[in-house]
């Protein structure tokens, strides 16, 4: 699949094992790719780098198996160990140039960002996507503050490459996020801490059908 085509996702999945305690990155994961989600971060604050390796090979053989791509959030050198799709990078991170001096033409770099001149910032820097976000407060990023759906609207106005709208984002809220201009959604907590991922996906993508992004 070329990367045009993989940045045309509509649901974005991030894993957090603190999210599903007990239960296997691999297991949750393959549930929501069976709900439908398009691609897949692994986002490992926590594991030692033997574990987010680990945990990214499985993955990569998931992804593979499902057909969607893979992106490996903070370690570039595990994206090329394992042959992931891309890299998310955060504002301290390493700049989006640097990435791609390591990664090369054809993969994919995403960037979180929290306001528009980031965003405009990672766009004129050759980011591919951005996160826009925590659209609404978070546990599984807390401390960040909620950029509102104000953001996303502006993104939605001035941003030209693909972003994506994360944070706090449920079944609940994210008609109001999809109203403001969002066509990609991403939700960690919602979808992953869920009883059923599989079903959750399928509930997310009719909602973005429904609000005219394709699912
Ligand atoms: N970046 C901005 S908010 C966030 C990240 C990784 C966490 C989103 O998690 P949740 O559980 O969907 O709020
Ligand atoms: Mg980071």
């Amino acid at each position: 699949m070329s990367r045009e085509a993989w940045l045309d996702f509509r649901l974005y999945v991030i894993t957090a094992q603190s999210n599903h305690p007990g239960k296997p990155v691999v297991d949750v994961i393959e549930q929501t790719l069976i709900g439908g989600a398009q691609i897949v971060q692994l986002r490992n604050k926590t594991g030692t780098r033997a574990e987010v390796l680990e945990q990214a090979k499985a993955l990569r053989l998931l992804t593979r198996k499902y057909n969607v791509p893979f992106i490996i959030n903070d370690y570039p050198d595990i994206v090329i160990e394992t042959d992931a799709d891309g890299v998310h990078l955060g504002q301290e991170d390493m700049p989006v140039a640097e990435a791609r001096r390591l990664l090369g033409p054809d993969r994919i770099i995403g960037i979180s960002t929290h306001n528009l001149d980031q965003a405009l910032a990672a766009e004129r820097d050759g980011a591919d996507y951005i996160g826009v976000g925590p659209v609404f407060p978070t546990d599984t990023k807390p401390g960040r503050a909620a950029v509102t759906t104000s953001y996303v609207a502006e993104a939605a106005r001035h941003v030209s490459i693909p972003f994506v709208a994360i944070g706090g984002i449920t079944l609940d809220n994210v008609d109001l996020v999809l109203a403001a201009g969002a066509k990609r959604i991403c939700a960690v907590s919602a979808i992953v801490g869920s009883d059923d991922p599989a079903s959750v996906c399928r509930s997310f993508l009719r909602r973005i059908e429904a609000a005219g992004g394709k699912a």
